[in-house]
């Protein structure tokens, strides 16, 4: 257990996390996060080097209590279908069952996104024995709506493979978009009132500039790259993400959960290391960016450290851009 907590410092630090999932179950502020392994293998494009073989779960009780490890609640031993890197988790809670969502490569190389079941926020989570049908790609996030609807946003590119779906079936062979195509946009899908599967077929999310013409591919600063995440704010619908290759937290607006959403800005500038990934959660009447980077480890990509820090938002709905280290 750590002590007192700080915004903008490591919140574990006996053993590497990241791509923290926060929400508030039982008053509590619950963590999902990535759980880094360390080793000193292959480093490439294609994210190999994150090849995480299990899930922690960790609770506040308050915004500056000592962040509690539950210690592992899923091992991809468990799991049938998956080979290796279990990446990104979020988690939901509906009907008295806390959902665990989980993106990982099944058998063939190819990530799916699977979920497992427990009675506790703090698990342990029992998996279901498939992926989710239809599932593909990574990042899972899971936005609950006002009237009980369930919606999972998710998908990421490169290693994360999306550009390989463009088709509707897996191509090994598709590469990178080109500069002045249309961006690939995220996936969306309702869940069914059960949580585990998805109620319609899942499509694609529209990102568009100010103007109304759908962000480019090589739009790099502004286009959606992974870490998918919705939140609600006086009735507006954000989604926030990672643009990847530029390293920006950025995010877009819309008044439907399914979009299209319009570019607004930045919410985080580049943080150590290559990747950035965040949730943004309600506490207490206070927003909390929860976010990772690779300062613990002295800035080796693939052993990172989850942290949070307030945000605000300003008058108009924008919210104020975080510069990490300032
Ligand atoms: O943690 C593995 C991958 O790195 C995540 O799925 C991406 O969002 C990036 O943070």
């Amino acid at each position: 257990m750590n002590k007192k907590t700080k915004q903008n410092e490591p919140l574990v630090t006996h053993i590497y996390t990241a791509d923290p999932s926060a929400h508030v179950f039982e008053d509590k502020i619950y963590i999902y996060p990535s759980h880094d392994l360390e080793h000193d293998g292959v480093s490439d494009d294609d994210g190999t080097q994150y090849r995480m073989e299990d899930y922690h779960v960790f609770s506040m009780d308050d915004i500056d209590a000592p962040v509690v490890d539950h210690g592992q609640v899923l091992h991809m031993n468990d799991v049938p279908w998956v080979s290796t890197q279990m990446w990104a988790p979020d988690a939901a809670y509906k009907n008295g069952t806390y959902y665990f969502y989980f993106p990982a490569k099944d058998k063939d190389g190819i990530f799916r996104i699977g979920v497992a079941t427990s009675k506790s926020p703090a698990g342990p989570f029992t998996p279901e024995p498939n992926y989710i049908p239809g599932s593909f790609s990574i990042d899972p996030a899971v936005f609950i709506d006002d009237d009980g609807k369930a919606y999972m946003y998710f998908g990421g590119l490169w290693g994360g493979q999306l550009e390989k779906w463009q088709t509707g079936t897996f191509n090994p062979e598709a590469g990178p978009q080109k500069p002045d195509e249309v961006a690939l946009g995220p996936i969306v899908a309702t869940m069914s009132d059960d949580m585990l599967t998805f109620a319609d077929t899942p499509q694609e999310i529209k990102i568009l500039d100010e103007n109304g013409t759908p962000l480019l591919a090589g739009d790099e600063d502004r286009r959606f790259f992974e870490a998918a995440w919705v939140h609600k704010y006086n009735g507006t619908y954000y989604f926030s993400y990672s643009t990847g290759s530029t390293h920006y937290i950025c995010y877009a607006t819309s008044d439907n959960p399914k979009g299209p959403f319009v570019y607004r800005g930045r919410i985080l500038e580049p943080v150590i290391g290559w990747t950035t990934h965040h949730s943004i959660v309600e506490f207490k009447g206070k927003w909390y960016l929860f976010y990772h980077d690779a300062s613990l480890s002295g800035g080796i990509d693939h052993r990172r450290s989850i942290k949070f820090t307030e945000i605000k938002y300003n008058e108009d709905g924008t919210i104020q851009t975080i510069h990490p280290y300032a």
